[in-house]
């Protein structure tokens, strides 16, 4: 059934997609471009077909319940009722551990919130966990691990475009979020990636490491500073801490040594470090390259130790940061819906945050459960019962075959989308939600700056926003209806209680500041207060205002290549589809530029599996194999190839993909396995 999308009138909204959050206004259907300091008035080919699903055929309009094995028609209280019963039964049986919550980094932060009081009060779960666990959890990691807090990008985007030189770590925004690229072309940019790019394109300097080998190159990058005389002693004795353990490390990884780990040449080691103090005024940034590792939060912690040598850190006009994926990616890591956090980024075993956001909830904080699982360890523990919020982990888990196995084991397995997703087929229960322009709500961008998204169109009938799901399904579950509230900004007056006094403090944001048109960076601790544009120029966020450098070395992908599996695979984004797909997909436009899985190549191994540009090859590591389009790269490295993971069923690059988690942030290894290509037989 095709639904219309009625128009309420012209509305000034963001995309729905990526951090960058660009400005666009929609009439109807109709997308234009706005001008925001993010985009000032660009727009990628995702963002100007957003609008797509608002009325597509596709769009789910009524709850469906699985009888007899198909997934078939229900109202909206027989479903909710069926779930209810069937949590109170499995935690009378099994204890309220047995359900767990699943959410996304796409949801609004009154979404995020919301449901992690859902999980902690409603339910009383530990289990809840989301996909920015498979995002940016190394990069929080090292953040509050130098810095003291976690905002992605501690200034404003547009301080980029007055730097002299930035240093890209495994980020493709040419691709990933085309309008920042602007950003960067005042500056020489140094692009550290295996493949070349369509970013590593636009370089000075393309550094091409071995995957997985970034923290070596970080090293023999460092060695360079210090032997070259670039190092930033007044800022190291002012500033920081920890720099003599560092060098103890780093002073064994000359960078001739860093080129035998790594392939990339002493010299453009040394190049890139003295670019980098030439420049003044410059830049580290990081992305899911470096940072999607089994030890990619020592990978991030070796940049942000480079960035701090250099003296760049919470100095006007330069800085280190890491680009946020997920359109609420810094907002949705920061109000509760992660295993060991409470509202306003604060520690859920720390008792003054439960006591403080147990005050806000009505509730006593003995109450409260402690942290739960990880994402994957969640997934792959298969609760009893799972309830999954904004995301489509059977297509963007790692080892998807494992994780849609597990699934398979759970007994009550709920998905709220919009669409219906591989997940979403799957489950016991599927619930159809409204989407971003359906329903008012609060984004935080890349840059940690909140941005109100508006209503702009009537849903069409049938579906309920997520908020209006999580009330009816506590209220069935024995909840107070007020303590749910489906009314965006009372749930944002409500988060605001509960961050304030917290590291991400949203205290002094309100809707009517946002209304009108106020520009609010967090932390704003009171409404009078003008936001933080630009953290850490005062000291960072410890008691001694210093950054702490942290010691870390190299220890190479948790996988190395070997005779039976001989290349290295990576996964990675196509500028055309967005994640799992599960939205893209439903895009004619975006279908029909990029229709199925494919794998970069190098001719030369192309030419060693006897295959050639525009054959079907297989790729297989030890988990799994897909069949995927070759296409023939010359500039790729010849022991690496690349997927995009934004395919389903057996064109998964997740089939491939190793679950090797992180010690500290618990982020599995999806930028790093070993594989072997074959042609088809
Ligand atoms: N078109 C599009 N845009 C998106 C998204 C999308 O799905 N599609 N998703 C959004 C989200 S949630 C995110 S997290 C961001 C991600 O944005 P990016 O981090 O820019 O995207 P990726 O393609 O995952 O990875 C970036 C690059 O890392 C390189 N890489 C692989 N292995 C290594 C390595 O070992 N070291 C280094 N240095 N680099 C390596 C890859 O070759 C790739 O070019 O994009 C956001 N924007
Ligand atoms: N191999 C490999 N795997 C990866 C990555 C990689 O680089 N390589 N990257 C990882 C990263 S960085 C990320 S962020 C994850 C992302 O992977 P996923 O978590 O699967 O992300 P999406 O595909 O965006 O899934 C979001 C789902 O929520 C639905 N949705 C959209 N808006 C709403 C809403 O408001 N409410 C509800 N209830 N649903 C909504 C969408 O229709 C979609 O089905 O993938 C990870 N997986
Ligand atoms: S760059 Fe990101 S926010 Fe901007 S239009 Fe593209 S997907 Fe949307
Ligand atoms: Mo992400």
């Amino acid at each position: 059934m095709t639904t219309v999308a009625a128009t309420i009138g012209t509305t000034d909204t963001h995309c729905p997609y990526c951090a960058l959050q660009c400005g666009m206004r929609l009439t109807g259907t109709v997308v234009a471009p706005r001008d925001f300091p993010t985009n000032r008035g660009g727009l990628c080919q995702k963002g100007w077909t957003a609008a797509t699903l608002l009325d597509s055929p596709s769009r789910l309009t009524t709850p469906l319940v699985r009888v007899d094995g198909e997934l078939r028609p229900a109202s909206w209280d027989r479903a909710l009722d069926l779930v209810a019963n069937r949590i109170i039964d499995l935690q009378a049986g099994h204890g309220r551990d047995a359900v767990a919550v699943f959410g996304g980094g796409g949801l609004t932060n009154e979404k995020a919130y919301l449901l992690g009081k859902f999980a902690r009060v409603a339910l009383g779960t530990s289990q809840i966990d989301y996909n920015g666990r498979f995002c940016m959890s190394s990069a929080a990691a090292a953040g509050t691990r130098a810095f003291g807090m976690d905002r992605g990008l501690p200034f404003p985007v547009e301080d980029l475009r007055n730097a002299n030189a930035v240093l890209l770590v495994g980020g493709n925004p040419a691709e990933t979020m085309p309008p920042f690229v602007q950003h960067l072309r005042g500056a020489e940019l140094i692009v550290v990636d295996p493949r070349r790019s369509a970013t590593a394109e636009l370089a000075t300097l393309h550094l091409q490491p071995a995957p997985g080998t970034d923290l070596a190159l970080a090293l023999g990058i460092l060695h360079a500073v210090v032997a070259d005389g670039h190092l930033r002693h007044d800022y190291l004795a002012t500033r920081t801490t920890g720099f003599d353990d560092v060098w103890r490390i780093a002073a064994a990884w000359w960078p001739e040594r860093a080129e035998r780990v790594t392939g990339v040449a002493a010299a453009d080691q040394r190049a890139a470090a003295a670019m980098l103090a030439a420049a003044g005024d410059a830049y580290v940034l990081t992305a899911r390259g470096t940072e999607q590792h089994a030890r990619g939060a020592d990978m991030v912690s070796a940049w942000i130790n480079l960035a701090l040598a250099l003296g760049l850190p919470g100095t006007p006009g330069s800085g280190f940061g890491c680009l946020t994926g997920q359109g609420n990616g810094q907002g949705g890591r920061e109000h509760g819906q992660k295993a060991d956090q409470l509202p306003g980024y604060r520690k859920l075993d720390d008792p003054a945050a439960r006591a403080h956001v147990a005050a806000v909830w009505g509730v006593d904080p003995d109450d409260l459960p402690g942290p739960g699982r990880s994402a994957y360890e969640l997934l792959d523990s298969a609760p009893k019962g799972l309830l999954v919020f904004g995301s489509n982990v059977v297509v963007s888990a790692p080892h998807a075959s494992r994780i849609a196995a597990r699934l398979s084991d759970v007994d009550l397995l709920v998905v709220a989308d919009v669409v219906m997703s591989e997940t979403a087929a799957i489950a016991d229960v599927v619930l159809p939600v409204t989407q971003w322009a359906e329903e008012d709500g609060t984004m935080t961008n890349l840059e940690g700056r909140v941005l109100l998204r508006r209503k702009a169109v009537t849903a069409p009938a049938g579906v309920r926003t997520d908020l209006e799901v999580l009330r009816g399904l506590a209220f069935r579950l024995g909840q107070p209806e007020e303590r749910f509230p489906v009314e965006a900004e009372q749930v944002f007056d409500e988060l605001r209680l509960a961050s304030a006094g917290g590291i991400a403090d949203y205290a002094g944001v309100s809707y009517d500041r946002l209304r009108a048109g106020e520009a609010l960076h967090w932390p704003v601790p009171s409404t009078d207060h003008p936001g933080t544009p630009r953290a850490f120029l005062d000291g960072f966020a410890f008691p001694d205002g210093r950054a702490r450098f942290a010691t870390v070395d190299h220890s190479g992908p948790a996988e190395p290549p070997d005779d039976e599996f001989p290349l290295q695979a990576t996964t990675g984004r196509v500028l055309q589809h967005y994640q799992s797909g599960a939205q893209t997909r439903l895009v004619p436009e975006l279908m029909a530029a990029v229709p199925e899985l494919y794998v970069e190549v190098h001719p030369d191994t192309a030419a060693r599996a006897g295959v050639v540009d525009g054959d079907l090859a297989d790729v297989t590591s030890r988990r799994g194999t897909v069949r995927a389009r070759v296409r023939c790269v010359p500039t790729i490295r010849v022991d690496l190839v690349f997927l995009p993971f934004h395919f389903p069923g057996d064109a998964r690059a997740n089939l491939l993909t190793n679950p090797a988690l992180d010690p500290t942030s618990r982020m599995p290894e999806f930028k790093v396995c070993a594989v072997r290509l074959e042609a088809t037989s």
